[in-house]
C-alpha cells in the first residue's frame, strides 16, 4: 500500500514538472513573437534623435516587465492550478527561509538599476537645453498659443482652423469625417527649420496647458507664472500635429498645435517674409491684432 501512494506522488510530481516546462516555453515563445510584432507596431519613433531614444527605451523596458510579468504568471496560475486543494496537493510546511528573502529582494533591486541607468540618461538629455540655435517661447492661452521667436523677433498666434472651428459646432450640419484633419489644422502654423536645436520656454496666460507633440518625443506643461524649458532637434522636413495635454477649460479640445519642419533656407525666407508683413505692407487681418484679447474678440465666442 505504501509503495502504491509513492508512485503516484511521484508520477504527479513528475506531470507537474512537465507542466511548468510547458507552460514556461510557451511564455518565451509568446514573449519572443509578441516582440516582432512589437518593434513594428508601436508608439511613434518620432522625428528627433530624443524621441528616437525614449522609443528605444521604451521597448527596453516593455520587454523586460513583459518578461517579468510573464514569468510571476506563469509561476502563480501553475501553482493555482496544479497545487489546488481539491488535487490533495500537500502544502510546505516552512515558514521562513533568509534566503529565499534576499533573494527575491536582490533580484528586484538588480532589475531596478539596470532599468535606471538608460532611463536616467535619457532623462538627463530631456534637460540639456544649452546650446540651442533658436529660442521659442510658447504661450498657453484658453483656448489657443502664442508663439514667440526670440531670435527673429516674429510673434503669431495660433488657433483651430476655420474649416474645424465651422464643423465643431453642435448642428453645425458639416460631416466631420469630410474635414481634412479634423480638429488637428490651426491658422499659423509653428514653422520651424530642420536639422537646428531649438529651445522652448513654456507658459501660461491663465490656466495650466500642456504642449503635446507626439513625433517629438515629449509634452511639457505650459503653467502660469513660471517657465518651463524643453528642446527638439527635427530631423525630418514635415508636418507634426498635437494637442494640449492639460484640461484647460470648455475648449481644452480646440487648440491644436501643428509644427511644420522646413529646411532651414525655406525657414529664412519665411522668416524675412513675415518680418516683412510685420514691418507694414498690408498685412492680414491677423497680423494686425497684437493682444491675446483683440484675437479672442475677432474670433467671437467659440462656446
Ligand atoms: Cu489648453
Amino acid at each position: 500500500m505504501g509503495v502504491v501512494l509513492a508512485i503516484t506522488g511521484e508520477s504527479r510530481m513528475k506531470r507537474t514538472n512537465e507542466l511548468i516546462v510547458a507552460l514556461a516555453v510557451m511564455a518565451v515563445i509568446i514573449v519572443v513573437t509578441w516582440g516582432i510584432y512589437a518593434v513594428g507596431d508601436n508608439m511613434p519613433s518620432g522625428v528627433t534623435p530624443f524621441s528616437k531614444d525614449v522609443y528605444q527605451l521604451h521597448n527596453v523596458i516593455l520587454a523586460v516587465v513583459t518578461v517579468i510579468g510573464v514569468l510571476v504568471f506563469t509561476a502563480m496560475f501553475t501553482s493555482i492550478v496544479v497545487h489546488r486543494k481539491s488535487k490533495n496537493y500537500e502544502a510546505a510546511k516552512f515558514s521562513h527561509s533568509t534566503v529565499a528573502e534576499i533573494t527575491w529582494t536582490a533580484i528586484p533591486v538588480l532589475i531596478l538599476v539596470v532599468m535606471a541607468i538608460p532611463a536616467t540618461s535619457v532623462l538627463i538629455d530631456m534637460e540639456e537645453t544649452g546650446g540651442a540655435e533658436i529660442n521659442i517661447k510658447v504661450t498657453g492661452y484658453q483656448w489657443l498659443w502664442q508663439y514667440e521667436y526670440l531670435e527673429d523677433g516674429i510673434n503669431l498666434y495660433s488657433t483651430l482652423d476655420r474649416e474645424s472651428n465651422r464643423a465643431r459646432q453642435i448642428n453645425s450640419g458639416v460631416d466631420v469625417r469630410t474635414v481634412e484633419n479634423y480638429l488637428l489644422e490651426v491658422d499659423n502654423r509653428l514653422i520651424v527649420p530642420t536639422d537646428t536645436k531649438i529651445r522652448f520656454l513654456l507658459t501660461s496666460g491663465d490656466v495650466i496647458h500642456s504642449w503635446w507633440v507626439p513625433e517629438l518625443g515629449w509634452k511639457r506643461d505650459a503653467i502660469p507664472g513660471m517657465v518651463n524649458e524643453a528642446w527638439t532637434l527635427i530631423e525630418e522636413e514635415g508636418v507634426y500635429r498635437g494637442q494640449c495635454a492639460e484640461l484647460c477649460g470648455k475648449d481644452h479640445g480646440f487648440m491644436p498645435i501643428v509644427v511644420e519642419a522646413v529646411s532651414p533656407e525655406d525657414y529664412r525666407r519665411w522668416v524675412e517674409q513675415r518680418r516683412a508683413e510685420m514691418a507694414g505692407d498690408p498685412p492680414s487681418d491677423s497680423e494686425q491684432l497684437t493682444s491675446v484679447d483683440d484675437r479672442a474678440a475677432a474670433s467671437g465666442d467659440q462656446g
